[in-house]
């Protein structure tokens, strides 16, 4: 695929979606979001992205139905240990919410529902772990670059940094949550979804439930599971061991490109 056709769906893709986004009737979104002040800074956006987007287009390859593994091992936490998270799955997430806070116009608050009633996207990839294994899974979500333009990125944003439930290493600072980040050119493209279904089911907890980042060009480690909250920085430095997620803090690399 070119540059161009791949440029121009998602840049009208984000359009529409911005458009579905609007009308969608997402109490939260639309309580906080002005519709001129979201189009302007969809615009602003736009020239942003184009920069950004040049020669980092690439997708990842997507398979077909007959593709999905049969077994797609669990990896990492496969429950987040807390009594929050055991409560919330008990009531099958009506009372989780996500937060896109940080360098954001207007932060956003969103339930499982609310995400649900957006723009969806569907793709069939190749999930590789550093430890030597590969499954094909069937995601759906919605796309992030959308849900952060209608949050509205201020001057300065350069990260979007993933906070999970789970604690992988139990320490007594709260430097063993899992958390993860990515850059705006990883977060604006077309395959970057934040996921709550599985091969076209509800995601289950041993996966990630209630919410998933798919960042298919991208190792395993990088796509955080368990997702609370989304916060916009212009660096990581300050966070946890300052290198950019849990295992980036224990040697991993950051961009984990494949
Ligand atoms: N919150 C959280 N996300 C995580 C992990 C984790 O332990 N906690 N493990 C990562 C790793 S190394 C891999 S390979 C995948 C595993 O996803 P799966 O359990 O759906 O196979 O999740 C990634 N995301
Ligand atoms: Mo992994």
């Amino acid at each position: 695929m070119t540059f161009s056709i791949t440029r121009r769906r998602l840049l009208t893709g984000s359009a529409a979606s911005l458009a579905a986004l609007s009308l969608s009737g997402c109490d939260d979104v639309a309580q906080n979001s002005n519709v001129q002040s979201v189009l302007e800074m969809a615009e602003r956006l736009t020239m942003r992205g184009q920069r950004l987007l040049v020669s980092k287009d690439t997708l990842a390859s997507e398979f077909s139905e007959p593709d999905i593994s049969p077994v797609f091992k669990p990896n990492g936490s496969t429950a987040p240990d807390s009594e929050d998270y055991a409560r919330m799955m008990e009531t099958g997430f009506a009372d989780w919410r996500l937060k896109i806070d940080g360098l954001v116009e207007r932060p956003v608050v969103l339930s499982l529902t609310d995400l649900k009633r957006l723009p969806s996207r569907t793709q069939i990839t190749r999930h590789d772990c550093v430890e030597g294994w590969s499954a094909i899974g069937k995601w759906t979500g919605t796309p992030l670059g959308p849900l952060l333009q209608s949050a509205g990125l201020k001057p300065g944003a350069r990260y979007v940094v993933f906070h999970c439930a789970d604690e992988l290493e139990q320490t007594m600072d709260g430097s063993g949550t899992y958390y993860e980040s990515i850059d705006l050119i990883d977060a604006f493209h077309p395959q970057t979804i934040l996921a709550y279904e599985m091969n076209g089911k509800d995601l289950e907890v041993a996966h990630g439930a209630p919410l998933l980042l798919r960042v298919e060009r991208h190792l395993g480690y990088k796509h955080a599971k368990y997702l609370m909250r989304i916060e916009i920085t212009h660096s990581f430095a300050g966070l946890w061991g300052g290198k950019g997620g849990f295992w980036e803090d224990r040697g991993y690399e950051w961009y984990a490109g494949i």
